[in-house]
């Protein structure tokens, strides 16, 4: 018998136009640096410094390089071929690193997914990246992995490699890889694409961001300068490992190219973190809002030595003034708000910049090279200091999703402008104050929920004639989700709705927080209007009439 070819898959691909490549690598952005090239430098310079700390594991520059192979070439010797892609969804631990490194010495393409993604989420990444791997941790927190990994497989027949952290049942033990380091492929091409991230997706689910070796490399080198990361820095991994902020803003991957140290925290609280910044002497971490403002609060009266933190960055979602001056008071460390998505730009308040300045804007972009237009509903630029819609383009800001020509048209403009459907300020020098967002998305606590994606879902139950999904003022989340449904027939209760979007196989953060029932959504004059305006009124009209805090 012969075997079944695997059918061509869509390239991954990610490209500048000439003049800018030739502009980005003469500028010193671009040095031809790759994943695994600078991962066999800092095991050759740095080999018996501590790399990364999870749990009781501590792993050298050495050993992660040496893991990292075992892995590669354990996953090689699967039958995984360099340029497949494995859909990799693990929690903080030692692991994360250590798959996700022997992934890119084998030449294999990490998509990453959250840990809080069920099986509709993971079976969308899985199939729009054509990934035929799964790499996962048995349970976390009480949730078989193993079990969505026998679903995911039932349904995607593509899906031929199944790979878990720990107890792996019927599936391959990550621990039980091995194979001949020799067959890992030579280092890739800097300018390939060497990952996909997934964006929060506020039309609808996730989309795939493939960036470049060479494009995100300059993002967290010149993060760690930004950032005042060197080699005795101790980073501290407190949001989930597979988002964008704690991986590259400086990140994790930014500490390791530092030769720092990296440690991974199993929760985000402060009676799991606080802890470990004590006996690791943290000096750096990246928090959501609302957890800032919880470790603030619990510095108050904690026994632990925090005093090795040095900066605490918040990013993802929009640190009003007031919390960021009791982040501030209450950790007495320096903060800095990192204002950045997925796609690309990232934008930093400077670790010397005036108080002021840290307190009321988001910061400024990375590079000089960052191009920043705040645009009117006309697309014409706004008078200085007015609010608009940023877009932006840039040395390490994609220039396309992968496989999604549709959402390439909306996100994109013909000269390679990056939508990012956030509304902005510019002030003089370039700091950016965030004014909220166009688009109909809720950013609950920094996770993004497409208000587009759990309509639908809602729509699917047979007592649901209308749905609307709209983001909520919330005093600690920043904003909740409420969900205004006209019900079919007698209506189902709130609590059943929220089950049956739960039971819909979504991450538990997408379930409404709040169910409003309505007789009818009401139209203006012309009768028919957007969805989006249509969201806007409810919100509106609901804030009026409980004279919710705004
Ligand atoms: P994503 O595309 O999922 O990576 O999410 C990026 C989005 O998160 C941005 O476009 C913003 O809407 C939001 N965001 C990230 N950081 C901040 C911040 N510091 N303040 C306000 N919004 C933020
Ligand atoms: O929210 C984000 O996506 C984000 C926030 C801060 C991000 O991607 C980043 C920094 O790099």
């Amino acid at each position: 018998m012969h075997p079944v070819p695997a059918p061509p898959r869509m390239p991954l691909r990610q490209s500048w136009p000439p003049a800018l490549v030739a502009r980005y690598r003469a500028a010193g952005y671009w040095r031809g640096e790759t994943f695994p090239g600078f991962l066999r430098e800092r095991a050759a310079q740095y080999a018996d410094d501590i790399a990364v700390v999870g749990g009781d594991t501590r792993l050298s520059y050495a050993r992660l390089w040496a893991e990292a192979g075992r892995i590669g070439a354990g996953l090689l010797a699967q039958g995984l071929v360099p340029g497949d892609r494995v859909v990799v969804q693990l929690g903080n631990t030692v692991d994360f690193v250590s798959v996700v490194c022997g992934l890119f010495r084998a030449g294999l393409i990490p998509v990453y997914a959250l840990p809080a993604h069920r099986f509709t989420e993971v079976a969308h990444v899985l199939r729009k990246a054509e990934a035929n791997a799964y790499i996962a941790g048995a349970a976390v927190e009480g949730f078989d992995y193993r079990t969505l990994a026998r679903q995911l497989q039932a349904d995607i027949p593509a899906l031929r490699h199944v790979l878990i952290v720990g107890d792996a049942a019927e599936f391959v033990a990550v621990s039980a890889l091995a194979g001949d380091a020799a067959r890992l492929p030579p280092d890739p091409d800097p300018q390939s694409v060497a990952f996909l991230q997934l964006s929060g997706g506020s039309t609808g689910l996730s989309k795939l961001i493939p960036r470049t070796h060479d494009d995100y490399l300059y993002s967290f080198r010149a993060s760690n300068e930004i950032c005042a990361i060197g080699r005795d820095s101790v980073y501290l991994v407190a949001l989930p490992a597979a988002h964008n902020f704690p991986m590259s803003s400086p990140g994790f991957f930014g500490a390791l190219y530092a030769g720092a140290r990296v440690v991974l925290s199993p929760g985000a609280g402060p009676d799991v973190a606080f802890p470990l910044i004590a006996r690791e002497r943290v000096t750096c971490v990246g928090l959501v809002p609302p957890l800032a403002l919880l470790w603030a609060q619990a510095a108050a009266n904690t026994a632990h030595d925090l005093s090795s933190l040095a900066v605490v960055q918040v990013g993802g979602a929009k640190l009003v003034p007031e919390a960021a001056r009791r982040v501030i008071d209450g950790l007495g460390c320096r903060l800095q708000q990192v204002f950045g998505m997925a796609e690309g730009l990232v934008n930093y308040t400077r670790l010397h910049d005036p108080l002021d300045c840290v307190i009321h804007t988001q910061g400024r972009p990375i590079s000089a090279d960052d191009e920043v237009l705040v645009l009117d509903d006309h697309g014409n630029p706004v008078a200085e200091g007015e609010v608009g819609h940023l877009l932006t383009r840039g040395p390490y800001t994609i220039r396309g999703y992968h496989n999604d020509p549709g959402a390439n048209a909306r996100a994109f403009t013909e000269d390679g402008f990056y939508r990012t459907g956030d509304r902005v300020q510019q002030l003089p020098g370039g700091y950016l104050v965030v004014q909220g967002r166009a688009g109909d998305h809720i950013n609950r606590a920094g996770e993004k929920i497409s208000a587009e994606e759990i309509e639908d879902h809602l729509l699917a139950h047979a007592s649901v004639f209308d749905a609307a999904v709209v983001s909520m003022p919330d005093a600690y989340l920043g904003e909740r989700s409420c969900a205004f449904v006209i019900a079919r027939g007698d209506p189902p209760t709130a609590a059943s709705l929220k089950a049956w979007v739960r039971g819909r196989g979504l991450a538990a953060f997408k379930v409404p927080d709040q169910v409003v029932f309505v007789e009818a959504f009401g139209t203006t004059a012309v009768g028919k209007i957007s969805r989006r305006e249509l969201r806007a009124q409810l919100r509106e009209r609901f804030i009026e009439q409980t004279g919710e805090p705004r």
